[in-house]
């Protein structure tokens, strides 16, 4: 087991978060891995030395507790620029990771899909890319971030040329497995289920209500990034309407943006879904920061319009909260529901209120189906909520609430479509 010595940095223009904050939160992701932390070291800037990034004096401070402690890895919380990380890996003779190699390390340690490894590989050779230029850190010692794991001790010993064309070779594969994906995404929307993507901060929770939802047996783990690839499944609402729920990744504040490039088509399920569902962890110390960087990456993908419901999970953890207090709570994160996946407080009231939201997002119709025409009956019953039926000489009639793809579906097949 690797022994790791944690640097965070404040910069004082910069972030919004404070470093403490920021330093407890790249201890959790560290302990994500397989290191162990040493210490933990904070400091502050008003900006960062360009070339050890937290100045000549701290970057000989923390040289004598590597030593001291006899560390293997120091591990930064903010971005390293290649220069800054070549230097410091000199000065102190010791491999040194920053927060976007920490974060891809545990990504390739959790991709399960051809895709989700494709990716990750991308990314993780879109990183070293720059970092092999002019002297270059020594290749061993790129073998990947914590343990073995990075882009392998073979593919390391690439030179750049061959790292450009593996890049082009994955752009190229990743484009061949997103179309088809689009297809295979294309014909569940033409199957017009409405989607409920669970999104939210890592570790709130996501995989837990999911599985709880739609009777699933997904990855639940106390640590970052539990879940990477996207899982969709069915699920029948108690008023008989099928839906379907996606457990997606978890959510990071400053997570860097080429990362987000390269899990954009990860991110396209999130984009295309009908409802959000947003998880927060009320447990957390920071679940306001938390939520504002959820809020943050929604921006992003420029779909803060679509309609979410807001949970606070985990409140069977809030014991010593009074009613008040919670009230409270709720009325500050957009109106969220209180829940506990894990005791089944709120689950309930959950599914009403997402079965409330999806109907408001159900058209309501009058439509006289012809005799010919009856296998779209059963796909009425199916997808919406029928509310009258009569069995008139010319064909059913039915009024129903219906998503607005299938009534999209029956414009094309009915003599009349009251809307
Ligand atoms: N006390 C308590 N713990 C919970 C509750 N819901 C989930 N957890 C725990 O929180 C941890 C994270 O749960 P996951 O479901 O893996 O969270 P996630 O949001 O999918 O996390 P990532 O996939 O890593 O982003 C696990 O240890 C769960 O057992 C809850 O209501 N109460
Ligand atoms: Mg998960």
């Amino acid at each position: 087991m690797e022994k790791a010595l944690l640097v965070t940095c404040g910069i004082e223009k910069e972030d919004s978060w404070e470093v403490e904050d920021a330093s407890s939160e790249l201890r959790a992701l560290t302990l994500s891995t397989t290191a162990q932390v040493l210490e933990e070291v904070l400091c502050r800037r008003h900006e960062p030395a360009p070339s050890t990034f937290i100045g000549k004096g701290k970057a000989e401070e923390i040289g004598e507790l590597c030593r001291g402690r006899d560390a293997d890895l120091v591990i930064f919380g903010n971005d390293l620029t290649a220069t800054q990380q070549r230097n410091l890996e000199e000065l102190w003779s010791i491999k040194v990771i920053d927060r976007t190699q920490l974060i891809l390390d545990i990504f390739a340690q959790r991709a399960r899909s051809t895709e989700g490894k494709y990716q990750v590989e991308l990314a993780q050779l879109l990183y070293l890319l720059p970092r092999l230029s002019g002297k270059g850190i020594m290749l061993s010692r790129l073998g990947g971030g914590i343990g073995t794991r990075g882009p392998g001790e073979q593919k390391l010993e690439m030179d750049r040329r061959r790292i450009r064309k593996r890049i082009t070779k994955l752009e190229g594969e990743l484009e061949a497995l997103r179309r088809r994906r689009s297809t295979v995404r294309k014909k569940r929307l033409d199957l017009p289920l409405s989607t409920v993507a669970i999104i939210g901060y890592t570790n709130a929770g996501k995989s837990s209500l999911f599985n709880r939802l739609t009777d699933s047996q997904e990855t639940v783990e106390d640590r970052l990034f539990s879940t990477l690839d996207p899982v969709a499944r069915k699920c029948v609402l108690p008023n008989n309407q099928r839906v379907i729920f996606l457990d997606t990744v978890g959510f990071l504040h400053n997570l860097p943006h080429h990362l987000i490039e390269s899990f954009q088509a990860t991110l396209e399920e999130v984009t295309e879904a009908d409802l959000l569902l947003h998880l927060l962890d009320v447990s957390h110390p920071r679940v306001r920061e938390q939520n504002d960087a959820v809020c943050q990456v929604l921006k992003d993908l420029k779909i803060e319009r679509k309609p979410v419901i807001s949970c606070l999970n985990k409140v069977d953890l809030l014991s010593s909260v009074s009613e008040r207090g919670k009230a409270r709570l709720q009325k500050e994160f957009q109106s969220a529901m209180l829940l506990s996946v894990k005791t089944g407080e709120g689950i309930d009231k959950l599914l009403d209120q997402l079965t409330g939201t999806l109907q408001n997002l159900l058209t309501r119709i009058g439509v006289l189906l012809p005799h010919n025409k009856m296998g779209y009956i059963e796909l009425i019953y199916s997808q919406g909520v029928v509310t009258k039926r009569e069995d008139r000489q010319e064909g059913v009639y039915l009024e129903a609430e219906l998503p607005t793809k299938v009534v999209a579906m029956l414009r094309g097949v009915t003599y009349s479509l009251r809307t």
